[in-house]
């Protein structure tokens, strides 16, 4: 029997989809802007086989990238497994031998001590590599072109941290990324390891650090002169691990903290300041004006992943899971108390820019927004199972307005997009949002370009795919002037 079980992540819009696949010249309904010249990278969890413990986490299928290469108002498609060391022992296994999400204690022993990453998370370009990301595993390498396979990289042995954030940030001025791993040396250690990359691909400095407590740290900030480590009670445990429960668990008993360093700082230089019990996870941008720091993510009352319950057995609650963009502001140089602004009205979780402005003041962000009191046709599209986005919202930092927001409509929903700028040097702002719909009338996918001043008028341009792929997660916008030379024939 290879099947998996009638559960809602496994069927309907979420059947895995197990296929890798090439299409030539997608139909495009609209116009694809002719200058986009680049490729769209972008994963999800799509998981080889059935789970070995009868069920899992959406968060714990394999890495599926899709590759979406623009060129001359035509798009081109591929999608490729990251064949990461459990794909690869699973498939010469014909089944899972990875039991729980980050917890290793149900595995089957052939594979004990493995890397147990999925690589599903995030796709991000780096000094020549493409970079496959699940944050407790090194950073699986990809061919940006063919989408093949490479290996885990420890950039030549340096990295020693047994994990690296599927949220590096890269720098536009100087081409470093910023990186760390949490649960450096194991799972629920409270170790975290620094990282600056060099444009080259070296890594030039390295922190290690602990925590105030064990938890999960799923995006930080970076700033032109600071790095900021948001502490938020998503508790881990080995304990809870080995008794088969979620190794990772929400904890409202617990304050919330940012640690802040300067960006080539060492340990001692790490600062504490502390606010009571919030959720956030990820981070829009973060910028400095002096020692005064401003950290700008979403922020909610209460947990916002039912799959990591609450440690007391609370149940959880959907409405203090509604997150808002805040922005959060210390002072290097002052006391350990935390400011919160509310920034939007917009509910709504994943946070984007024009990356060209990251780490600096900024002005337009972008959220997916998951607004109850526009139409949902259940009889059609089905029951909606996990995070719901119906809307991509535009917040402008300078006007305060978030007005500008575009409704997918009632038989769909929308997964994270990525800004492209409209030439190199366009002024922030002025591009485009791409962001794959799902269809569940149709149980297909289009990925949608919408112009990114003017998000309600709706798309300039569909590119619809014969088939559906599962929600991602995050996904990254590489122009062609980036990449490596394309090979013949790929
Ligand atoms: C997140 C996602 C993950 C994960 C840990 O969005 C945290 C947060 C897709 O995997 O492993
Ligand atoms: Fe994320």
């Amino acid at each position: 029997m290879n099947a998996f079980p009638p559960l809602p992540i496994y069927t309907g819009f979420n059947t895995p989809l197990r296929m890798e696949v090439d299409i030539h010249d997608l139909e495009v309904e609209g116009q694809v802007p002719e200058g986009l010249d680049g490729i769209f990278y972008r994963v999800g969890p799509d998981p080889q086989y059935p789970p070995r413990l009868g069920n899992d986490i959406y968060f714990n299928g394999d890495g599926m990238v899709s590759a979406f290469r623009f060129e001359k108002g035509r798009v081109d498609l591929k999608c490729r497994y990251a064949r990461t060391d459990k794909f690869l022992l699973e498939r010469d296994a014909r089944k899972a031998l990875f039991g729980a999400y980050r917890n290793p204690f149900f595995d089957d022993p052939a594979v004990e001590g493995r890397i147990r990453g999925t690589a599903n998370t995030n796709v991000v370009y780096h000094a020549g590599k493409l970079l496959a990301l699940k944050e407790d595993s090194p950073p699986l390498v990809m061919d940006p072109w063919t989408l093949e396979t490479r290996g885990y990289y420890d950039y030549e042995g340096v990295l020693t941290s047994e994990t690296f954030t599927a949220h590096p940030k890269l720098d536009p001025h100087t081409g470093e990324m910023i990186a760390f791993g949490y649960s450096a040396k194991g799972i629920a250690s409270p170790d975290v390891a620094y990282y600056v990359i060099d444009r080259d691909g070296k890594i030039v400095h390295e922190v290690w650090f602990q925590m105030p407590y064990p938890c999960l740290v799923h995006d930080f900030g970076v700033t032109r002169d600071y790095v900021v480590f948001p502490i938020v009670p998503v508790i881990s445990s080995l304990d809870f691990a080995r008794a088969g429960r979620p190794t990772f668990g929400w904890d409202a008993s617990k304050d919330v903290y940012l640690g802040v360093l300067p960006r080539r700082g060492s340990a001692k230089d790490l600062r504490w300041f502390r606010t009571s019990n919030l959720f956030a996870s990820h981070v829009m941008n973060a910028f400095n004006d002096g020692t005064k720091i401003h950290f700008d993510t979403p922020v909610a009352k209460g947990n916002m992943f039912p799959f990591f319950p609450d440690v007391t057995g609370a149940p959880f609650d959907p409405v203090a899971a509604t997150a808002h963009v805040t922005r959060w502001s210390v002072d290097y140089a002052g006391g350990e108390g935390i400011g919160f602004e509310q920034l939007t009205t917009l509910a709504g979780e994943f946070p984007r820019i024009d990356d060209r402005y990251a780490m600096e003041a900024y002005r337009h962000g972008y959220i997916c927004v998951s607004d109850r009191s526009r139409p949902y046709d259940e009889k059609r599209a089905g029951s909606i199972t996990g995070m719901f986005i119906n809307c991509l919202g535009h917040i402008d930092h300078a006007t305060g307005s978030s007005d500008d927001v575009y409704y997918v409509g009632p038989v769909s929903s929308l997964q994270e997009p990525a800004f492209i700028p409209a030439s190199k040097d366009a002024p922030e702002g002025e591009g485009y949002l791409v962001a794959l719909a799902n269809r569940y009338d149709e149980q297909r996918s289009d990925l949608l370009v919408l112009d990114a001043q003017r998000l309600q008028e709706g798309p300039i341009a569909t590119i619809k795919l014969p088939l559906k792929l599962r929600n991602g997660l995050h996904g990254n916008w590489v122009p062609v002037e980036d990449l490596p030379p394309r090979p013949a024939g790929a």
